[in-house]
């Protein structure tokens, strides 16, 4: 029988890559989109159907979890076997900017969810996926982290999870619902929204070795994460909601990485020795050695790295890592792609763009440069 799903944030890296994975798998798959003024749906491109053709198997709608009604129709109009609430304010430093927001999206919006789901007489048939986080575990209080570890969150995203945390334990408790939290460590791909710190130093770094931009500045490099590839983690996902009994998961690759590795190693993708000198808000980067030609506008003795404190975070959370262990013995779940690979992979995505935009900018086209950081 074709299964039916209901993804919130489709249009985010995680949403995109499960809407495939589950339209693979022969899903009927529904997407909650935000109207925007402009096009936000990039990530779902290449997937989308006409809706006009016969029989197609994805279908947007337009949504927002701060609206009750709104989900509570979506919700009745699909009738999903499968709920999956992957739509979020899901920038840790934004939220300390639009705290009663994120509160409000991150934290209600699950709630909203679930209650539409019940109020509807479906707490018995649809199951519930709850996309939580590491940042649940804040100033960690074990390491490495697994289900058990207790939370400390350290922003207001991070307090607006803990929240959808527990309700959804709750309804699972209360209402015997299927319901259940993947409690996802950092998960990146050429995917990633460009304000993300593996996204910004691979889009950043490969538009530096290619004239586009001067110099890459960070916040805390020294902060370490855990970061798996965002395509191993949709397929746990799912695997999260094909079990008898609803539970939750902690889902990581249980390796340890720091922000400097992770601009070390996009560096590395592009021909590029660093050489990391002073410290605190005084370190830079230097360009020590190039090799290839992937970095044409470089040369030796070049700045292109130096911190910028207003990406400090008011409450920092400076060491992740977690321990997949549940994940692997009971669904047989495991990582399949590295930190390293994946970083790979990013850079050379975002290599192909910035050599493209360097070449219409040597024919003399205005090449638009994004204001947006973070
Ligand atoms: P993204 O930021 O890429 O995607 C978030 C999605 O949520 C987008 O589709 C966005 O829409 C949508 N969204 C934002 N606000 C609203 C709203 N008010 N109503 C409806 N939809 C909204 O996040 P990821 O794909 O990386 O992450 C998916 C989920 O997993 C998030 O909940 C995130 O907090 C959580 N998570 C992510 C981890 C990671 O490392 N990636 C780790 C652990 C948890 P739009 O495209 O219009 O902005
Ligand atoms: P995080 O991801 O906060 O872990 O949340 P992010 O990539 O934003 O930051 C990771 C670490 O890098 C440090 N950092 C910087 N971060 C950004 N964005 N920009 C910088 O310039 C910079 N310099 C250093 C940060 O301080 C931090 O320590 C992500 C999100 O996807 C959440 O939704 C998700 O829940 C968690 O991962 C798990």
């Amino acid at each position: 029988m074709t299964k039916t799903a209901l993804i919130t944030g489709i249009t985010g890296q995680d949403g995109s890559y499960l809407a495939e994975f589950l339209l693979n798998k022969g899903y009927v798959v529904h997407g909650v989109k935000r109207r925007a003024s402009s096009f936000n749906t990039q990530r779902i491109d290449h997937i989308y159907q006409d809706p006009h053709a016969a029989n197609p198997q994805l279908h947007l709608h337009y949504g927002d979890l701060t609206d009750t009604s709104n989900l509570t129709r979506i919700i009745q109009e699909t009738q999903p076997d499968e709920v999956y609430n992957l739509g979020a304010q899901s920038h840790v430093a934004v939220s300390f900017e639009s705290p009663e927001y994120t509160a409000d999206v991150d934290a209600m919006g699950t709630l909203r969810l679930l209650e539409a789901i019940r109020f509807l007489g479906l707490e018995k048939t649809t199951r519930f996926y709850q996309a939580s986080t590491s940042e649940l575990y804040g100033l960690v209080q074990e390491t490495p982290q697994r289900e058990t570890t207790p939370f400390y969150p350290r922003s207001p995203y991070a307090v607006a999870k803990l929240y959808s945390y527990w309700i959804t334990v709750n309804y699972r408790e209360a209402y015997g619902m299927y319901a259940c939290n993947g409690i996802l460590f950092n998960h990146e791909s050429p995917r990633r929204g460009e304000t993300f710190v593996t996204r910004k130093i691979t889009r950043g770094l490969a538009n530096i070795a290619q004239g586009l931009e001067d110099c890459l500045y960070m916040g805390n490099i020294d902060a370490l994460r855990d970061w798996g590839h965002a395509k191993d983690y949709v397929r746990m996902q799912w695997m999260m909601l094909q079990q008898d009994a609803a539970e939750d998961f902690v889902i990581a690759t249980g390796q340890q990485f720091s922000v400097r590795d992770f601009i070390t190693w996009s560096a590395a993708e592009l021909g590029i020795t660093l050489e990391f000198t002073g410290s605190g808000a005084d370190e830079i980067a230097t360009v020590a050695a190039i090799t290839g030609d992937k970095a044409p506008a470089l040369k030796v003795g070049d700045v292109i790295v130096r911190i910028d404190p207003r990406y400090f975070r008011p409450a920092e959370v400076e060491t992740l890592l977690g321990d997949p262990s549940k994940a692997k013995e009971r669904l047989g779940w495991e990582p399949e792609i590295t930190a390293r690979e994946m970083c790979a992979e990013m850079v050379a995505e975002d290599l192909r763009v910035a050599e493209r935009h360097a070449l219409l900018k040597a024919h003399g086209h205005d090449i638009p440069v994004s204001v947006e950081n973070g």
